[in-house]
């Protein structure tokens, strides 16, 4: 196997034997095979819209999910991840039948073969088919935030939000990474387009996430537990979060969130529940404590599944994208009802969690509670109140190096003010920080996808401070990335148009030194330092 697609990647250089995640080869090996006929399928789906043909939604959603299922830590079961290449490849040799010409077509769309090939097959399409080290290093990066990009659509699908130029350009893109006669400089200038769709698809699904649950809100969220038995939702999904809440209505049985999908709580749609409890434990890599001391079920609803261990392995659920052999998977398509009395029926069988924390934290600054504090973040800028913001976005990881991020929160003087999205903020967002006038240190926008509205936030400011460019603001970025999300979340910031951010704890091993050089040279793309020098050159 051969995988360097996350920053856990082993010895930062690729995961050869096993993935340091617990993904097998057998497993890897099906994951390339999938990312194989869904580039071939879309290259299908791509010429086909170039004769006028309409592509249907379900075939859109097929593409989509394929991708989210080879997401770090999303599926680890071999069985499901074949179910899905073989249903592919049927969509497209129906899809094949009504290609006019097919002379353009890569190899990727003819290819077809029954199961007993799949391993043959897979170990000649993976990362390494790709000679050129560059070339092989702009692909992997187009394809990783493909993925990204996915999983979002894949959200905003699930609450009937689609673009069809989104996944237009996704099967546009997915097909291109197959094409040899691409040049480095294509290639490159595909990596910014998809940084544009980046910032489109986190749009839907922000228009998707409000128009369904509102616009989130400041909401103190209490980290301890109640008396029930209760069940720990994981993952980003919020359609299935509300599913598993209206079924678990009069049930006695309580729901917490747990990692990413704390942000849930800051939407006014959630609060209406009187058996949404609260979060409980921290971020994603925790979970093998707190599953254990939860006691209850826990679904998890998309990528981060840590391998479980044998104590909670028959409480733990997977549903949509994620699956992992052993634990039961809870079925439904995008968008589509799913029946959760199984977890129910399990919960009430279980003793209610132990409380590992006790107290409150604050989230909810998304752009509209943002803007409707507006009037008094200008005025502390204005009157030096408010030094700088620092957008701390990203992913939370297991590697001890993260502590850099506390320590770096920690270390920022008291006139500053931390961004955050996505589950990177659990480094510091019970650090007690303190507040700017009413303002707290630490503003946590949501999920990874709501750094869109970090975005939105400094175009406003730039608006309102009358900036010709968005880096004149005092903003800095200082950026922890783990998997693909975060991948089309830095492309997307690229796009915008935002230079210098700092990414860490370590740079993508996928990026050969001549992309790391375009990176750094156009957009001033920097790895981290030590605490005291970063605090030095950002904040100075
Ligand atoms: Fe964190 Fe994991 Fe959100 Fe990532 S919970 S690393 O999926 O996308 O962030
Ligand atoms: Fe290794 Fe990350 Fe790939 Fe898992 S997803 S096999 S940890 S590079």
């Amino acid at each position: 196997m051969f995988c360097f697609q996350c920053q856990e990647t082993a010895g930062c250089s690729g995961c050869t034997v096993s993935g340091v995640c617990g993904k097998k080869p057998d497993v890897a090996a099906m994951q390339d095979l999938l990312v194989y006929v869904t580039k071939g399928i879309s290259a299908v789906t791509t010429q086909l819209r170039s004769e006028g043909k309409e592509i249907d939604d379900n075939i859109n959603h097929q593409i989509i999910v394929n991708l989210f299922t080879t997401i770090t830590n999303a599926n680890f079961d071999k069985e499901s991840i074949i179910t899905r290449i073989k249903e592919t490849l049927e969509i497209k040799e129906e899809l094949l039948k009504k290609v006019e010409n097919r002379d353009d077509l890569p190899e990727a769309a003819f290819w077809n073969g029954t199961e007993d090939t799949f391993e043959d097959k897979a170990s000649h399409v993976g990362i390494l088919a790709t000679e050129n080290e560059d070339i092989r290093s702009l692909r992997e990066l187009i394809t990783y935030g493909l993925k990204g990009l996915a999983a979002y659509a894949k959200h905003a699908a699930a609450l009937a939000h689609t673009d069809e130029e989104i996944d237009a350009f996704l099967q546009k893109a997915l097909a291109v990474t197959t094409d040899d006669a691409l040049s480095a400089e294509e290639l490159t200038a595909l990596t910014l387009e998809t940084g544009n769709f980046g910032v489109r698809v986190m749009e839907l699904l922000d228009k998707a996430n409000t128009a369904a649950y509102g616009n989130p809100e400041i909401t103190k969220v209490n980290i301890g537990v109640g008396k029930n038995p209760g069940i720990l939702v994981s993952g980003h999904d919020l359609h299935d979060l509300e599913m598993l809440l209206e079924q678990t209505q009069g049930t006695g049985v309580d729901i917490y969130t747990h990692s990413e999908m704390l942000p849930a709580h800051y939407y006014p749609a959630f609060k209406k529940y009187p058996n949404f409890i609260g979060n409980y434990g921290n971020a994603w890599w925790k979970q093998k404590e707190e599953f254990e001391s939860f006691h209850g079920p826990i679904l998890m609803t998309t990528n981060c599944i840590v391998p479980p261990k044998d104590s909670y392995k028959d409480r733990m659920y997977t549903t949509g994208a994620a699956s992992y052999p052993g634990c039961t998977h809870i079925p439904g398509g995008v968008g589509e009802e799913k029946d959760f009395s199984e977890i129910i029926a399990k919960a009430k069988q279980c003793q209610a969690p132990e409380e590992i924390e006790h107290g409150e934290i604050i989230g909810g600054f998304a752009h509209a509670q943002v803007f409707a504090l507006a009037d008094k973040i200008v005025e502390a800028v204005k009157s030096g109140a408010i030094r700088k913001f620092v957008v701390m976005a990203g992913c939370d990881g297991r590697a001890k190096s993260r502590n850099y991020y506390t320590d770096f929160a920690k270390g920022l003087p008291k006139d500053t003010v931390i961004l955050t999205a996505g589950c990177a903020k659990y480094k510091y967002n019970k650090l007690n920080l303190g507040d700017i006038g009413g303002i707290p240190r630490v503003l946590d926008a949501g999920q990874c996808n709501d750094s869109y509205s970090l975005a939105v936030i400094a175009l406003k400011l730039k608006e309102i401070f009358e900036l010709n460019d968005i880096n004149e603001l005092p903003i800095v970025y200082n950026i922890a990335w783990y998997e693909q999300k975060a991948v089309i979340v830095l492309l997307a910031l690229l796009a915008l148009g935002v230079k210098n951010i700092h990414l860490g704890p370590t740079l993508p091993a996928f990026l050969s030194p001549n992309v790391a050089k375009i990176l750094v040279d156009n957009f001033g793309i920097s790895g981290i330092g030590t605490v005291e020098e970063d605090l030095a050159n950002l904040i100075g």
